[in-house]
């Protein structure tokens, strides 16, 4: 049996330039899916990244299977049609598919809904026998749930050297403008920390990248994972939400564990912006403290923020990075709020008549979907190039590599790939 995994192209990806691309972590979604094919069935599997590899337009596959998240939607679709019509049977899953079923399924033989840990090997069991359904959906809501080492060998040779992993895959938050609730609930799932563990210790690396959504998220599971993690002596980067600074017992294990950078969805340094979208993890007043604490441990903070909340006007956008210089985040990262289908935000935004596209292409987080309150479209889609442009002014970029004292090299490096990435942004 001959299956071709593909992870479509989408705005975000064809703004990569070889510098960045080069800075391209593994992606893990179609490691795992193929690590989830039945050995007994020796399949010849073929994984195409298009962020990395050329597109594929030839070859004979039985089945042909497509991630897709909302901003490669459109191109998912017309690659399953393309595929549909060379004869393969076409699956589809992921995020967008997941929050958007009916939609795909017009598009492909199969439509997977949520993780396919157990449905992925129930759909080859059904298409081996002739019978494959128009629908899987992962019955499991919550809870640990156990996942293959993916099949890293199969992925292009050009990503960054450093492996990416992950525990948990929920988040307990219930930000109106994130897909996860909506995606996988509040309590989400985790998989038994021996397993990986077990995963760390093969790959036998001194550093990885965890893809976590928010690894504070379950207390007890970041606390054993934390805790398991210690002894290994490596070092990662990952995903929290600031709030973890102020738990003491949590923060330490965290930085023993060997955390070796964060990334936090700081989102807006207006609390009642914060309050409208219900990220309650976060009060501004706490982030400057926050973040001399991580700091203090030898942690750098890449910061992000979203732009349009309804309490934005285009000057509050332009200050914000003053403030964001304040606070002393190391690295800052922009983005527009996109009220991804089948959010609590898009809802809202529907109900209002405030969405002015659903061209799923548009929803990359840097193009503006919807009609934001103090300002035109327009005027948001300028201000959000303007702020990249202006938080990545080399004076500000000096500044901050001064700042962060224990990491300047690794800071001015990362400060100057973002200035690269702010000049091949989208302009009004
Ligand atoms: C790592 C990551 C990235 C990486 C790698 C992206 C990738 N496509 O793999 C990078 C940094 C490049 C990235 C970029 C972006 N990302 Co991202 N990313 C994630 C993150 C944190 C983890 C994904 C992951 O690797 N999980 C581990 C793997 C094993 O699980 P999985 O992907 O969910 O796959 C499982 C199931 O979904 C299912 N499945 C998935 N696909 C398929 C396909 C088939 C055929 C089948 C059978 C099953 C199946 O089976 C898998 C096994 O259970 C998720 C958050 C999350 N927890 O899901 C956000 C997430 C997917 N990203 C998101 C977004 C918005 C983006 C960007 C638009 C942001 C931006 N402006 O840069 C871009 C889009 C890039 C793109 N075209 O994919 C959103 C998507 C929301 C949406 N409605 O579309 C998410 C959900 C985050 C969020 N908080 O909302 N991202």
């Amino acid at each position: 049996m001959k299956i071709l995994f593909i992870l479509p192209y989408d705005n975000t990806y064809h703004r990569r330039g070889n510098f960045t691309r080069s800075l391209s972590y593994a992606p893990l979604t179609l490691a795992t899916l193929a690590a989830l094919v039945p050995a007994e069935l020796n399949a010849d599997i073929t994984i195409i990244d298009e962020g990395v590899d050329e597109p594929l337009t030839e070859g004979d596959f039985d089945i042909v299977a497509v991630t897709c998240v909302t901003s490669s939607a459109k191109r998912a679709y017309s690659l399953c049609r393309y595929w549909k019509e060379k004869g393969s049977y076409t699956i589809l899953g992921g995020s967008h598919p997941t929050l958007m079923p009916d939609e795909a399924n017009g598009f492909a033989d199969s439509v997977f809904i949520g993780l396919a840990e157990k449905t992925f090997p129930q759909f080859f069991e059904d298409f081996t026998k002739g019978t494959p359904k128009p629908v899987y959906r992962a019955e499991q809501k919550c809870g640990l749930l156990s996942m293959p080492t993916p099949h890293r060998d199969l992925l292009s040779k050009e990503y960054m050297k450093i492996p990416t992993v992950i525990a948990n895959r929920g988040c307990h938050n219930n930000c109106s403008f994130c897909s996860i609730p909506r995606l996988y609930g509040n309590d989400g799932f985790a998989r038994p920390i021996g397993e990986f563990i077990e995963e760390v210790k093969s790959l036998k690396q001194k550093r990885y990248i965890l893809l976590d959504p928010n690894l504070s998220s379950n207390r007890e599971y970041a606390i054993e994972l934390f805790k398991t993690l210690a002894p290994l002596k490596v070092k990662w980067g990952g995903l929290t939400t600031i709030d973890v600074a102020e738990d003491i017992e949590l923060f330490d294990l965290m930085v023993k564990s060997g955390c070796g950078g964060i990334l936090a969805g700081f989102e807006s340094v207006n609390d009642d912006s914060l309050k409208g979208v219900g990220k309650n993890t976060n009060q501004v007043s706490k982030y400057k403290q926050a973040v001399s604490k991580f700091h203090g441990a030898g942690i750098p903070v890449l910061g992000c923020f979203v732009l349009g909340f309804d309490n934005d006007t285009v000057e509050s956008l332009y200050d914000m990075v003053e403030v964001i210089d304040e606070i002393g985040i190391d690295v800052p990262r922009f983005s527009i709020l996109t009220p991804f289908p089948n959010t609590s935000l898009f809802e809202q935004y529907d109900r209002q008549n405030r969405i002015i596209t659903k061209d799923w292409d548009k929803y990359d987080t840097m193009h503006v979907v919807f009609e934001p309150k103090n300002m035109t479209p327009q005027e948001l889609q300028q201000t959000f190039y303007d702020v990249w442009q202006k938080a990545y002014k080399t004076k500000r970029i000096m500044r901050r590599g001064h700042n962060s004292k224990r990491n300047i090299f690794l800071n001015l490096l990362t400060n100057i790939g973002f200035k690269y990435y702010a000049r091949r942004l989208p302009n009004a």
